[in-house]
């Protein structure tokens, strides 16, 4: 199985982690979204990272904002290949959440992602990239993904200018 986890600290996440869900949908990749906080649930946290292998994903995408313990947790419990998606915070515009997550020691990964939604797109694609290596389907639906990208800021590379 190929499926993708996409977890978040909270439900106000939501709206920069749709954006992964979104990346991953367009490109059929099967995938779940849930909240899982390290802070407010951390037994819960630990739980299901030890089962996500066993439960079927094989790549974890985890969103949180200001002390962005999450993806750094998750990756202690894991095997798994981990993305680190920094939410951006209202405190400090996700500065915060991006040096609480890139920041890890050596011998535990995260790849991290860049601040708020366009990174949470990225985390979808680069998921989606990882399942393509098993997925031949997957492979050939980003490749038209990147392939009609790059048409359109071709067809809109000439500026009118007065
Ligand atoms: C983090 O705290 C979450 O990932 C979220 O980005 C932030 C704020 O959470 P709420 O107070 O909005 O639930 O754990």
């Amino acid at each position: 199985m190929a499926k993708v986890a996409i977890v978040m600290g909270s439900t106000s996440d939501w709206p920069t982690m749709q954006q992964a869900a979104k990346m991953l949908r367009s490109f059929g990749v099967e995938f779940e979204a849930k909240v899982v906080s390290a802070h407010r649930t951390p037994n819960l946290l630990v739980e299901f990272a030890e089962g996500a292998a066993e439960q079927g994903f094989s790549v974890i995408i985890a969103g949180a904002g200001g002390a962005a313990h999450l993806p750094g947790m998750i990756a202690a419990h894991t095997h798994l290949p981990v993305f680190g998606c920094p939410v951006q915070s209202k405190a400090l515009s996700g500065l915060d959440s991006l040096l609480s997550i890139v920041q890890m020691p050596k011998g535990v990964a995260v790849g991290t992602l860049a601040i708020g939604e366009a990174g949470a797109a990225n985390a979808g694609l680069l998921a989606a990239q990882v399942v393509a290596l098993q997925k031949p389907q997957v492979a050939e639906a980003i490749k038209h993904f990147r392939k009609k990208q790059t048409e359109k800021v071709l067809e809109n590379s000439k500026l009118e200018l007065d």
